[in-house]
């Protein structure tokens, strides 16, 4: 009798235990990894500002002491111009290349992956406000700055 009610009690206590994983485990998918895997929510007049910013990698840009991006020192806005295109119209490729390692939380990575060729861009939404110093990597005299401000509104 004794060993009986023991392997009972034995049996509620394996069942117990399985339930209890299980919804351990429900919660985690279902909750916890979603909420840590989803990007930040981000207003959509940000997502879709009203213009694109161009920076413009001019020819020449390869030289010594010549103009490379312009506008060189931009401040954009969000809501209005946080879309940026760098277009290479420099007959050498270069590269877009924060002078520190720089992300946005929502676009992930600033900086262009290799080289931009000529005739060809590169492109960043911005959804946060910062100030970036960047260069170009072969040709570390190539130097701009780009800020981001909140909008107005
Ligand atoms: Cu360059």
């Amino acid at each position: 009798m004794s060993s009986t009610s023991t392997s009972h009690a034995y049996g509620i206590g394996v069942i117990t235990v399985i339930v209890g994983m299980s919804v351990g485990l429900i919660f985690y998918t279902g909750f916890y990894l979603p909420e840590s895997l989803a990007k930040p929510s981000v207003p959509e007049h940000i997502l879709n500002p009203e213009e694109t910013f161009v920076i413009e990698i001019v020819l020449g840009a390869v030289n010594e002491g010549a103009d490379n991006y312009v506008p060189n020192k931009p401040i954009i806005t969000l809501e209005k111009d946080n879309l940026v295109k760098w277009i290479n119209n420099d007959e050498t490729p270069h590269t877009v290349s924060p002078d520190h390692r720089t992300a946005d939380s929502y676009s992930g990575d600033f900086g262009s992956t290799g080289v931009i060729m000529p005739g060809e861009e590169y492109e960043f939404l911005f959804t946060e406000p910062q100030e970036i110093p960047y260069h170009c990597e072969p040709h570390p005299w190539m130097t701009g700055t780009i800020k981001i401000e909140k909008g107005r509104f």
